[in-house]
């Protein structure tokens, strides 16, 4: 057996991630406004075990304890979001003091615990208010989003230098508009498309806000796309073009605007009408350059023509041989992301990249060690250590790699899937909140420790 251990290099970063609404709770305290969230989990139907973010992981009450584990873990970085409607409860106008003061507190603790705050702007929960004035959808709500980032930056901006504007702009335009299946619930390409567009702007527009704002010399600013390793499911010429619209789809249509400043031309002759309407300067603003972006990997996607499919004529196909029940179809696939860092080095100019969210979802139990309760998640540690290898190699062939997030670190509430996935490396006892330290959590704070895997 080969026990060579790979080194990373000395500033490398490793923490995991958190979004408010998955672990928060407090839904309706100190003076927090509501998201589309909480809307959209209180309808029947919505979430499939029926659960919701109003309590999640508690973390609003238990954030010195949640921070305390994780400095017993050795993590060292910490990437979380803040709601906007917890800081400004419409969306625009009047300010919540409380809500500022939490995260403040929250950032003051991490610090105080030498763990640095990674901050994301917007995690999916968008006041319910700018729902109701067309979301985002509606143009204006870009410039709102701006004017809630410099909020933050002016508050949070003398302690928190890494500043991300987004967490995944395809799922929020996509997921929520186009499939219904997350907040806002809504079912239309043209809508999903235009949200797109405006959620794009909202972060060129945030970009000079924070930096202005931020009084760190060190302030960075980026943005996190969920990116996939996109295959033909053959060689026969229309499962590559509808690979090829695939990868429009997900990757293009979201790093060609912030990277060169104009939509795919392919994708904009296949949504014809249903393009996104785009004001004169809109793409200037936009691919405003950034100091580094983010990318959440999952697994690969292997894509098929076919014409009855989805609106770009595909279909996914999942190959049979998933090896194991745990994964539930979550293929491990860590080549793809190795191919997918370099890809984005070769195409989009060697941005600097930090991978911001990586995991996967296990159906994991509790069990008695030594007297102590633990989860005995190998499969977890197996996915992760074959990650950060694909992440080294990266690393070792020019990706400007400065830092490796797991998802998640605690248990907490997945959108539409509600409490049925577990992802974190702490298990969440959702009826006593209380929280058990996995195997996978040791084990990833010893990489954290020694920066090796
Ligand atoms: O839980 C989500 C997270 O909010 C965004 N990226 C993917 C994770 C797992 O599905």
């Amino acid at each position: 057996m080969n026990h060579t251990r790979l080194h990373f290099p000395n500033d490398f970063s490793w923490g995991s991630s958190t979004a408010s609404y998955q672990i928060e709770g407090a839904c309706d305290e100190d003076g927090r406004g509501r998201s589309i969230w909480d809307t959209f989990s209180h309808i029947p139907g919505s979430i499939i075990d029926g659960t919701s973010g109003d309590i999640a992981c508690d973390h609003y009450h238990r954030y010195r304890e949640d921070i305390a584990l994780m400095r017993q873990l050795n993590q060292r970085h910490y990437r979380f979001s803040t709601s906007w409607s917890r800081v400004i409860p419409e969306g625009s106008g009047q300010i919540n003091q409380s809500g500022l003061d939490f995260y403040s507190s929250l950032v003051d603790t991490l610090l105080e615990n030498g763990i640095t705050p990674y901050l994301t702007l917007y995690h999916w929960d968008l006041p319910q208010a700018l729902q109701e004035k067309g979301g985002w959808q509606n143009r204006d709500t870009a410039y709102q989003f701006a004017a809630y980032a410099q909020v933050m930056a002016e508050h949070l901006g003398d302690r928190v230098n890494h500043w991300m504007t987004h967490n995944e702009p395809w799922v929020s335009s996509f997921v929520g508009n186009l499939y219904g299946e997350h907040a806002p619930g809504l079912k239309d390409l043209g809508t999903a498309l235009q949200v797109s567009h405006h959620i794009l702007l909202s972060h060129g527009l945030a970009v000079p806000a924070i930096r202005s704002a931020s009084t760190s010399p060190d302030t960075s600013v980026g943005i996190v796309n969920n990116l996939e390793w996109v295959e033909p499911a053959s060689s026969d010429a229309a499962d590559v073009a509808a690979a090829s619209r695939h990868d429009g789809a997900f990757n293009r249509w979201f790093l060609d605007p912030i990277f060169k400043g104009s939509y795919p031309e392919d994708m904009l002759s296949w949504y014809g009408n249903d393009a996104p309407e785009i004001a004169p300067g809109d793409m200037r603003i936009i691919s405003t350059p950034t100091d580094f972006m983010g990318v959440n990997y999952y697994t690969r996607r292997i894509i098929a023509h076919d014409p009855h499919g989805d609106f770009l004529h595909t279909r996914r196909v999942i190959w049979p041989f998933i090896d194991r029940a745990e994964y539930e179809s979550w293929e491990k696939t860590p080549e793809a992301l190795y191919r997918l860092l370099v890809r984005v080095k070769d195409d989009y100019d060697n941005p600097v990249l930090y991978i911001t969210e990586n995991g996967t979802p296990l159906q994991d139990q509790v069990s008695i060690t030594d007297g102590k309760k633990t989860v005995h998640d190998e499969l977890r540690i197996d996915y992760l250590k074959r990650h950060m290898g694909a992440a080294w190699q990266a690393l070792a062939d020019g990706v400007r790699l400065k830092g490796y997030f797991v998802w998640s670190t605690l248990d907490n509430f997945e959108w539409n899937l509600g409490t049925s996935k577990r992802f974190g490396l702490v298990y969440v006892d959702y009826e006593t909140q209380e929280r058990i330290i996995k195997e996978s959590g040791k084990w990833f704070s010893e990489v954290s420790r020694t920066n090796s895997i």
